[in-house]
């Protein structure tokens, strides 16, 4: 058995010179020192021995046991360093080659647009009030004095909901009267607020028209309110978004809920008015609709119409990002294409 051992750990130990990888050293392991390893089973073999030559077997053993253990460690740690040394070498950074670039999201056009709004409407001295997309009938034309079966409805062809007399809103004039009856005290307290949110019509979708759309409302009450201050204000609004040369003209129009009502058009800023592709070769671009509100909707608000006086606008932010960035259909805005976000 002497014999047995020693041919054993000559085997052993030249087996382990020829090992080169942590795998094949856990294999070595466990074929000589582990627990079913070649040294346990000849050492469990030590009772058939006779009782004298037991020690010295026992002896050589532990020694041998010793020595292939401390041969591993040394192995193991020359494997570890090769193995680390060749993965540094393999996975090497190229430092030089150029980064990958990381996409990032971006605000949406109309989202900019309207930040851009608020932000010239703020510093005009108007609060932001929101009013609600689900609408009454009742506020988004009765109280707006259109009354039920008047014609006038016709202007606005509406979505219905499967509940009688709530709609969506076709435009953000109802939020008129519910800020009017929010923040107007009674009809005592001035108001001075911009009202931005999502339209809704059922209407036929074209290169200038969508189905949903932003409008921008603006609300001014007070005791002196006058057309010339809705024009002053339109017009400073007009150059603090198209620029100090911009210029805006006023054109007669009906609204039911403004007397007088009026469009607001702005030089075409891309052809300076001489008319192109854009402006349908008018020079002329509409950005709003507008008006003295009507004495009815004041009093539905709560105001007393011969004491108090308003103006009121409604923008289209989509249409005014169109004309300052020469987007020539509306329904990019809601594509979700992202060649076209992108660019934003
Ligand atoms: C109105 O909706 C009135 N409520 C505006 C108003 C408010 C007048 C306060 C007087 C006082 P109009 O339907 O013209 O008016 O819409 C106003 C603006 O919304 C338009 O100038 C346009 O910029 C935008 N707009 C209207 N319809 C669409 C549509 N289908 N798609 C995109 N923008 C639209």
């Amino acid at each position: 058995m002497l014999e047995q051992l020693e041919k054993l750990y000559q085997d052993a130990m030249a087996e382990l010179e020829a090992v080169t990888s942590s795998e094949a050293l856990r294999e070595w392991d466990s074929r000589t020192l582990g627990q079913k390893g070649a040294v346990t089973l000849l050492l469990r073999g030590i009772g058939g021995l006779p009782k004298e030559e037991r020690a010295d077997f026992g002896k050589r053993a532990n020694e041998v046991k010793l020595a292939l253990a401390e041969a591993f460690a040394a192995r193991e740690t020359l494997v570890r360093e090769h193995e680390l040394a060749r993965d540094l070498e393999e996975g090497q950074i190229d430092v030089t080659l150029p980064g990958r670039g990381r996409a990032v999201g971006g605000l949406h056009p109309s989202t900019q647009t309207l930040r851009e709004l608020y932000h010239i409407w703020a510093d005009m001295g108007f609060q932001v009030y929101r009013s609600r997309d689900v609408e009454s009938d009742e506020m988004n034309f009765t109280l707006l004095n259109i009354p039920e079966h008047h014609p006038a409805r016709d202007m606005w062809d509406t979505f219905h909901t499967t509940t009688p007399g709530v709609i969506l809103r076709t435009h953000t004039s109802p939020g008129q009267v519910r800020a009017m009856r929010e923040l107007g005290g009674d009809g005592s307290q001035p108001i001075r607020v911009i009202l931005p949110g999502m339209c809704y019509r059922y209407e036929q979708v074209t290169t200038r028209s969508e189905m949903q759309f932003h409008q921008l409302e603006g609300l001014a009450i007070g005791r002196n309110i006058r057309m010339s201050d809705l024009k002053g204000t339109v017009t400073e609004f007009a150059r603090r978004m198209f620029g100090a040369n911009a210029a805006v003209r006023f054109r007669a129009s009906y609204f039911p809920f403004t007397e007088p009502s009026m469009e607001i058009d702005v030089e075409c800023f891309l052809c300076g008015g001489s008319g192109c592709r854009v402006c349908k070769y008018a020079g002329w671009l509409e950005i709003a609709g507008a008006g003295m509100v009507h004495p009815t909707v004041l009093r539905n608000g709560g105001y007393d119409p011969s004491q108090w006086s308003g103006f009121a606008f409604g923008m289209g932010p989509e249409r005014m990002a169109m004309l300052k960035h020469g987007i020539t259909d509306i329904r990019y805005f809601w594509g979700n294409d992202l060649r076209f976000l992108e660019q934003f």
